[in-house]
């Protein structure tokens, strides 16, 4: 050994597998979730000299351990990492690579990969990763030297979390795994911050003072509870109603007086109307994508009819889809920042504006009727008045999401994981990483039927870790929202759609966790009771299966309805 690396211990000789996770340990990464695979070997071992700093969530699917890796991102703000093996495990994972992007997540995904002695060749689970997520992610890189790992690890933090947060794919070869380098290891990253200029608070601060009817929308990622209580004064000092982006819940407090609703796809007529006849829209961290605007119409591209403030961190998207009259490039944090030093200069008269805007979100918070005995709408009000506040709900797609999204009352980071993208199986492996992320927290997952079985394996990682979360499946033996969109467009003709079930409670029992069937409305508050009650003293799931007439699919819809009134506009011509 020469007399500098014996100065510097970062420089002996090293495998790939020990440069690359020391790296992440310089990187302040806690845990990885991986499903193991040979492809990477080295990673494996040398996470054995690190036991106690990061630890391994061993996961049975890479579907489930990507999902949880982007929760992760999600909840911390910092990069999940998620380690799969190569080909298989690679295809497995990418519903979540997916997630984080659509998401804009920080997450990183470490794939095995061919040596480089055989690329090329299709050889054995060997995919073109640069291809194959180009689209989907941030950055994709192929790492061919072992000396090189520290420069892309610190690379793939640098991107994941700065602009758009996003993911980040990471492919090792074999060769670069298993070969020596002697390398210094690199700093830990350190975050960029975009800033809106004083020009361009000066537009925004004369925009405010000629708006009579201005409306804040707020989504995206990167919120922390100091930035949020800013905005909350911003909105408050200028007399905004607030709007959340579709299903970024988390990132207003639902219960404060400014809070109009969440914006997307089934809101109520009153906020829908509230947003498009606004004569100033502040859009804050959020795109504004489809399901947001409702296609596009609510805020219309190119040229929307609001006044559009838009304040996005990356300045691609400026522009991107709409024309904005004043565009800003900043991060939520460094615009919550430097809207708190902003003061209206005149007197303005909106109070009434979000008086009103707060009572008709209070309204639409009333539990609906439903048929049959398990009225859905009044369980969501009861789960509501039943958990803390910093309590956790996670769910996947579907029309069950809607009430938990409908008559719950969010409260801050950690308090909502819902993927914007809409992909299914997310609401399990969310409410682990959640719960490993804050075991003091109450987490509770919603789950379709459909939903819960494309990763209900994950519960041997809940029994595993000894992780007390509640799940409540929606058992109504259909695809559900599908089958709502069958009957509004090919009314009557149902097929393909239904499905048989497991006994949901008995399957939560063979996790050695609490299960427990209900079907009525005087049963669910007991029974939830009982399985809060077990989570928390068993550290160990619990499993409620919510048995309802499938015909009250969403608050105040059935499918009876939607047929009926296709029918009835087939009859019209
Ligand atoms: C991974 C994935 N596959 C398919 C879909 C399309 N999809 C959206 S919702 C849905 C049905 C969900 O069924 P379930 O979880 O039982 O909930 P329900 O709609 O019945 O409430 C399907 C198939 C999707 N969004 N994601």
């Amino acid at each position: 050994m020469s007399a500098t690396s014996q100065a510097n211990p970062a420089l002996r000789e090293r495998n790939g597998g020990q440069i690359l996770v020391e790296q992440l340990r310089i990187q302040g990464v806690r845990r990885v979730f991986l499903v193991p695979g040979e492809s990477y070997l080295p990673c494996i071992d040398a996470l054995y000299d690190h036991q106690g700093a990061i630890t391994p969530i061993v996961c049975r699917q890479e579907s489930g351990a990507g999902y949880m890796a982007e929760a992760h991102g999600k909840l911390t703000g910092e990069p999940g990492v998620c380690f799969v093996t190569r080909g298989p495990g690679a295809t497995n994972a990418s519903i979540a690579v997916h997630t984080a992007f659509q998401d804009s997540t920080p997450m990183i995904l470490f794939v095995g990969q061919v040596g480089n002695d055989f690329y090329e060749r299709e050889a054995f689970q060997e995919i073109d990763y640069r291809r194959m997520f180009g689209q989907m992610a941030k950055w994709v890189a192929q790492i061919d030297r072992t000396d090189r790992i520290p420069e892309f690890i610190a690379r793939a933090f640098a991107v994941a979390t700065s602009g758009r947060p996003g993911p980040v794919v990471l492919a090792l070869p074999e060769d670069t795994l298993w070969g020596k380098a002697t390398v210094p290891d690199m700093p830990r990253y350190v975050r960029s911050h975009a800033a809106p200029t004083p020009q361009a608070l000066a537009s925004l601060a004369s925009l405010l003072d000629q708006a009579e009817r201005p409306f804040l929308m707020i989504g995206g990622s990167g919120w922390t509870p100091e930035a949020q209580r800013q905005v909350e004064g911003f909105a408050e000092r200028f007399g905004l109603p607030v709007g959340l982006a579709w299903r970024r819940l988390e990132c207003f407090d639902n219960h404060h007086p400014n809070y109009a609703g969440h914006v997307g796809w089934g809101m109520g007529e009153a906020l829908r109307a509230r947003i498009r006849e606004s004569d100033l829209l502040i859009a804050v961290g959020t795109r504004m994508g489809e399901a947001t605007t409702e296609g596009y119409t609510v805020v219309e591209s190119p040229l929307p009819r609001q006044r559009l403030v838009h304040v996005y961190p990356d300045p691609e998207e400026l522009g991107r889809v709409f024309r904005a009259e004043l565009p800003i490039v900043a991060d939520v944090v460094s615009f919550a920042a430097a809207a708190d030093g902003l003061r209206p200069s005149r007197a303005h008269h909106r109070a009434t504006l979000v008086e009103r805007a707060r009572r008709d979100y209070l309204d639409s918070q009333t539990a609906q009727t439903a048929p049959g005995p398990l009225n859905l709408n009044q369980a969501a009000c009861h789960v509501r008045e039943r958990l803390p506040e910093d309590a956790c709900i996670t769910v996947g797609a579907g029309n069950y999401a809607v009430f938990p999204h409908t008559y719950y009352r969010y409260k801050g980071i950690g308090t909502s994981l819902a993927p914007t993208v809409g992909s299914m199986g997310y609401g399990l492996p969310a409410a682990i990483s959640a719960k490993l992320e804050h075991p003091e927290r109450t987490v509770v997952c919603y789950a379709g039927d459909g939903c819960f079985q494309m990763n209900l394996q994950e519960l041997g990682v809940a029994m595993q870790y000894r992780l007390g979360i509640v799940v409540l499946v929606f058992n109504n033996g259909i695809w559900g929202t599908i089958r709502a969109h069958q009957e509004r467009e090919f009314p009557g003709r149902t097929i393909a759609l239904g499905f048989e079930n497991p006994e949901f409670a008995e399957l939560a029992r063979a996790y050695r966790g609490y299960g427990e069937v209900v079907a009525s409305d005087a049963e669910f508050g007991p029974a939830l009771d009982r399985a809060l009650d077990f989570a928390a003293t068993h550290s160990m799931p619990a499993l409620l299966e919510l048995r309802y007439d499938p015909d009250g699919i969403a608050p105040g819809m059935t499918l009876s309805g939607i047929r009926a009134a296709a029918l009835a506009r087939q009859a019209a011509g």
